[in-house]
């Protein structure tokens, strides 16, 4: 029985950035009021924990990283309702506290309890619950789950159904409501349009399915490693354009290709440069330019203002725009009744402990989406 004492495991620690994370005996404290212990089981990696970890995207080190994790709840802290010891649940990077203004209006989900915008790594109460080496290490975003055991608040926690695969359902923590609330809640993808997606990556994958299945009638990929097409193709992509292979800037090939401009645009890479060709890829008077990557700190976005006069909409979202709590248990419902197919978001499947390997390969482009089995 571990339920109040200290959990000693193993843990992925990011020490800085630009270096490996190492592998380390983690303590992990009993949870507090209002918070859970969970035993991870599986986490994803994200394009966004490979921004971190070179540095791109700056959160407080060291610490814990990950942020797309499946898991079974080990403990609860006084006061906890939701979930009990035994629950299959997937940890939230956006949580839902269900009572500020936020998570209050039907469409709100950016909770003013979450930790990204300004990134502490602490909890609510502003201390760590992970000790290394006797020094303090950071959370991050209110997971972190690159670990055998983390502790998260219950809002940022949700039960899953008891038949979820737990090899497979991490991603729904991320990659899965980014991608497809992209299309479904924030675009709104309409069917017989022309879609254009900047980066075939995890999040660019999710994007080109989603768009298919709105019945998209053409999709246009782009990315700079032309490795990623075969596979984007067997997603639903009709047209392929790699910017480094054209003469003119990629999106005057869009606007040609198409006429004025694609219905819908998605930025999912995080780079200022391809935010602007998306903007400008989409066609005036009603194009959508949805945009998910995550762009370095401190970058500023700019643009002809005319492209707005004109009637383009610029928008984003975090995790697609979807109330955590409230529909991340029903995308894992909707994948055990086959309404929506994850199972090619995951490309690759690694033993947690080779986590660096995973990270390199990533960074290579080598990997869409990987998988850590604990
Ligand atoms: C992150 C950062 C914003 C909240 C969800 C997790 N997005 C993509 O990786
Ligand atoms: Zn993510």
């Amino acid at each position: 029985d571990t339920a109040n004492k200290v959990i000693l495991c193993r843990a992925a620690i990011a020490w800085r950035a630009n270096a490996p994370l190492s592998i380390e005996l983690l303590e992990v404290d009993p949870p507090k009021a209002c918070e859970v212990r969970i035993k991870i089981l599986s986490s994803g990696i994200c394009g966004t924990d490979l921004h971190i970890l070179e540095g791109r995207n700056k959160v407080p080190l060291p610490a814990v990283l990950g942020h797309e994790g499946a898991g079974i709840i080990e403990s609860v802290g006084e006061g906890v309702t939701s979930v009990k010891p035994g629950d299959k649940v997937l940890m939230l990077p956006l949580p839902e506290c269900r009572e500020c203004c936020f998570c209050l209006h039907p469409k709100g989900n950016v909770c003013v309890k979450e930790d990204v915008l300004s990134p502490t790594g602490l909890m609510l109460d502003g201390t760590s619950r992970f000790t290394c080496k006797a020094q303090k290490i950071h959370h991050l975003f209110g997971t972190s789950t690159f670990t055998e055991y983390t502790v998260v608040h219950e809002i940022a926690v949700v039960k899953i159904d008891d038949a979820s695969p737990m090899n497979k359902v991490c991603i729904i923590s991320c990659e899965v409501p980014t991608g497809f609330g992209a299309v479904f809640n924030t675009a709104k993808v309409t069917p017989g349009s022309t879609c254009v997606v900047f980066g075939l990556g995890g999040i660019g994958s999710a994007i080109v399915m989603a768009c298919k299945a709105s019945g998209a009638c053409r999709i246009i990929g782009v990315d700079i490693n032309e490795k990623k097409f075969p596979r984007a193709r067997a997603l639903g992509v009709t047209d392929f354009l790699n910017p480094r292979n054209l003469k003119k800037p990629v999106q005057q090939v869009v606007v040609e290709m198409t006429g004025f401009g694609a219905d819908f645009a998605f930025e999912a890479i995080g780079l200022i440069d391809t935010m602007v060709a998306a903007l400008e890829s989409c066609r005036r008077s009603y194009g959508v330019c949805v945009i998910m990557g995550v762009a370095p700190n401190r970058e500023q976005l700019s643009f002809d203002p005319q492209l707005i006069n004109s009637g383009r909409t610029l928008k984003g979202g975090f995790l697609g725009e979807y109330k955590s709590r409230d529909c991340i248990p029903k995308l894992v419902t909707d994948y055990l009744q086959k309404k929506i197919n994850i199972d090619p978001l995951i490309t690759h499947t690694f033993h947690f402990e080779r986590i660096n390997n995973a990270f390199e390969k990533l960074g290579k482009g080598k990997i869409i989406r990987c998988v850590l089995l604990f």
